[in-house]
């Protein structure tokens, strides 16, 4: 008798090349700033769109001074952003002012355009509670340490919201690496299976430290995974900020008109090191990734395209330069104006109630805190 031959079960190459079709990396503008996906345009005025140049300007000096600083020893943890300003800035703009924030620790700059006041900002740099303590009129939690850790709260967060039929998101962000976490497939499952108001953004700058993104996982990108927890998920060119302001602005609409969470994949990258506390870049990646990467630069993309509108000059850049070194130094003092940190003050902004064994606590560092 013939073999009968087998029906494979699973062409596995046709179900990844499925896959790949529907996670392409969307653009709206090149590395040249030329607008090469004009349906996508989003909608947003000549005085919106130099509002979100000036915001990018101001963060990558804020950037710089912020190293330099930690360099002198007046700054404490710092993870430098510059190279992500399209991915956190203009994902940010596409929010409201009752959104929800809840940043890693690399987005500081986010929390600040929210309306952290920058001499916090830098209180938390330097480990001190009032860098934690969001004014009432800002909705955010403070930058989260512990990787993907802010994925299973932002599903609390935004159902919480959706509970009280409030028309906002909660948005939070993370690495590449963090998506390797457990708390990332928590957090996007259980706010899929609730449909709460919820963007997850992904900033994919390739490295977790040092290992790089291909050692992290099989998944051809980050976005897909989004399919299998039931929600949207894009990839965006995260150097383009129109591209990434259009993918978040459509990812708020899905959540406050009811239709679920989504995921946001933003391939970008980091120029300077993880941290500032001695990682060295040059172990882990090449002198050749990094020029490559440098020339998708999203100010420079950002900054042609506006020259192309007659929408933005050098004396405008020099203006937004200025403005912010002198802003910056004013924080700066600020913070240094504030009263050091008490072992008391840890005590009392912990808790509501103190429990017993921290009464006796308190007494003990009470006394000594008054000689
Ligand atoms: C749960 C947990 N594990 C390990 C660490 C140590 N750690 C700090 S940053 C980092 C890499 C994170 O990389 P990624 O998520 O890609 O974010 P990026 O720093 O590139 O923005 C690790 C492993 C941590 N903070 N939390």
């Amino acid at each position: 008798m013939a073999a009968k031959t087998k029906n494979q079960v699973v062409d596995s190459k046709k179900q990844f090349d499925a896959i790949k079709k529907q996670f392409e990396t969307f653009q709206i503008l090149n590395e040249k700033g030329e607008v090469v996906n004009e349906a996508a345009m989003p909608d947003l005025s000549n005085d919106e769109l130099r509002e979100l140049m000036r915001r990018m300007v101001y963060t990558r000096i804020l950037d710089q001074r912020s190293i330099s600083l930690n360099r002198q020893g007046r700054l404490g943890f710092y993870a430098p952003t510059a190279g992500q300003e399209a991915s956190q800035i203009a994902s940010h703009y596409a929010l409201e002012k009752e959104d929800f924030v809840l940043p890693g620790y690399r987005d500081v700059p986010q929390l600040i355009w929210h309306g952290l006041p920058l001499y916090q900002a830098f209180l938390f740099s330097r480990g001190h509670f009032r860098g934690n303590q969001m004014p009432d009129d800002v909705n955010a939690l403070s930058p989260q340490i512990i990787i993907g850790a802010q994925f299973v709260q932002t599903a609390g967060v935004a159902l919480g919201i959706k509970k009280r039929g409030k028309k906002s998101v909660a948005i939070t962000y993370t690495g590449d690496g963090g998506a390797s976490q457990g708390d990332f497939y928590e957090g996007i499952n259980f706010a899929g299976a609730y449909k709460a108001p919820a963007i997850f953004v992904v900033q994919n700058n390739r490295y977790a430290i040092s290992t790089p993104v291909e050692k992290q996982s099989a998944a051809e990108t980050i976005a897909q995974k989004a399919a299998a927890a039931g929600i949207t998920g894009v990839q965006v060119d995260g150097m383009d900020p129109l591209a990434v302001y259009a993918a978040t602005r459509e990812a708020r609409e899905r959540a406050v008109n009811g239709d679920g969470p989504s995921l946001i994949e933003t391939l970008c990258f980091r120029y300077g090191p993880h941290t500032m506390a001695g990682d060295d870049p040059t172990k882990y990646r090449t002198k050749e990734i990094e020029n490559e990467w440098e020339a998708k630069d999203p100010l420079v993309r950002f900054r042609k395209f506006l020259e192309s509108k007659d929408l933005w000059t050098e004396e405008d850049e020099n203006k937004v330069i200025d403005a912010a070194k002198e802003e910056i130094k004013e924080a700066i003092k600020k913070a240094d104006a504030e009263p050091k940190q008490k072992v008391t003050d840890l005590i009392s902004n912990m808790y509501e109630e103190l429990p017993v064994n921290l009464v006796e606590q308190m007494e003990i560092y009470k006394e000594k805190e008054s000689k």
